[in-house]
């Protein structure tokens, strides 16, 4: 009798402390796969998501960081994810268009003003909603991370004007509204991977490229860009996903621990990528890269361009989408 009440009691005790769960927890090993490189806000956001389920699991479950696209392109690892040979990523909502065709609604131009907007509109349910269609196509959305407004750069002469950009040759992401909106720029679109851009640029097989402020810096595109055009042309999101394969033969426990680890990676993320942008433009004149912002009047011809692909954005993602977008957009500016 005295027993089995230690017994309960001890058991009690264990629950209150969360030490019963360890039994939820299989001992695993989770590819996370990500693009840039290890010394970047990907690399440290994956590498504290790593520490918080490792930690959450009493170091049963395993996050291995693996960045510099080892695992392979973003494309690449989707597949990956889809077939069940990778675990988790993160990378480019933009490169999932394919996949899921909604996702393109968050390489509209100008469609966030501010990165608060960006986070309340992705966050929110109409956010949810676009990621959740992930799951039909085999992977497992758990939370939006920044990637950041876009800035253009290029070796080849200052970007003043629309004019500029004539015969610049320059790499965009993988989908159509990258391609369409530096059509109608004027500019001469290469889509490529990430994972060979560096190396396109140091050749000159292209001339420019496009990505926030701390891409420019941690991939060291100083070192092979001399010309930076602040346009911040679009606010481009970072999704983290799972393999739904793999997804599916976790305990409920290990899926929270998943969860509840992307939400608090979101947030270090967010932060720490917007500390680090609010430096890096120093740094890159530091490094020796000549900055210029465009006029007002400049600026107003390129937005008019740009806007001129949203009629395609609408048709590609469905006008429910863009309307819903839209207005969780006008909601959160009103706010
Ligand atoms: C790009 C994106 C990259 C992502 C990353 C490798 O230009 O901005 O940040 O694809 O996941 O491709």
């Amino acid at each position: 009798m005295r027993i089995r009440f230690a017994l309960a009691g001890l058991v009690a005790a264990l629950v209150a402390t969360g030490a019963v769960q360890a039994q939820d927890f299989k001992p695993r090993i989770v590819r996370f796969g990500y693009g840039l490189v290890d010394n970047s806000n990907q690399g440290r956001a994956a590498r504290m998501f790593a520490q918080e389920v490792e930690k959450a699991t009493g170091g049963k479950m395993k996050v291995r960081a693996i960045g510099n696209a080892s695992l392979g392109s973003d494309t690449q690892m989707q597949q990956a994810l889809i077939g069940g040979a990778q675990e988790m990523m993160v990378g480019s909502t933009a490169t999932l268009v394919g996949l899921v065709p909604e996702m393109a609604v968050w390489d509209t131009p100008f469609l966030f003003s501010n990165a608060k907007e960006a986070d309340v509109v992705l966050d929110g349910p109409v956010g949810d909603k676009i990621k959740a269609k992930l799951e039909a196509k085999g992977m497992v959305g758990l939370v939006y991370w920044e990637n950041g407004f876009r800035n253009l750069t290029n070796s080849k002469r200052p970007v003043a004007k629309l004019e500029d950009l004539n015969d610049i040759k320059l790499r965009v992401m993988q989908n159509n509204v990258f391609l369409d909106s530096f059509k109608a720029l004027g500019a001469n679109a290469v889509p490529l991977p990430f994972s060979e851009l560096f190396t396109a640029l140091e050749t000159r097989a292209v001339d420019g490229q496009e990505n926030p402020y701390n891409t420019i810096v941690s991939s060291k595109f100083y070192e092979v860009q001399k010309y930076l055009t602040v346009t911040n042309h679009v606010y481009s999101p970072w999704i983290v996903t799972v393999s739904k394969k793999w997804w599916d033969g976790l305990s409920a426990a290990e899926k929270k621990v998943l969860q509840d680890a992307a939400i608090k990676s979101r947030d270090f993320e967010r932060k720490d990528t917007r500390e680090e942008a609010a430096k890096a433009l120093a740094d890159l004149k530091g490094k020796g890269m000549q900055v210029n912002e465009l006029s007002a009047a400049e600026a107003n011809r390129m937005r008019e361009k740009l806007v001129s692909v949203n009629a395609g954005i609408a048709k590609s993602v469905g006008q429910q989408t863009w309307d819903e977008v839209n207005a969780a957009v006008q909601q959160a500016r009103n706010a």
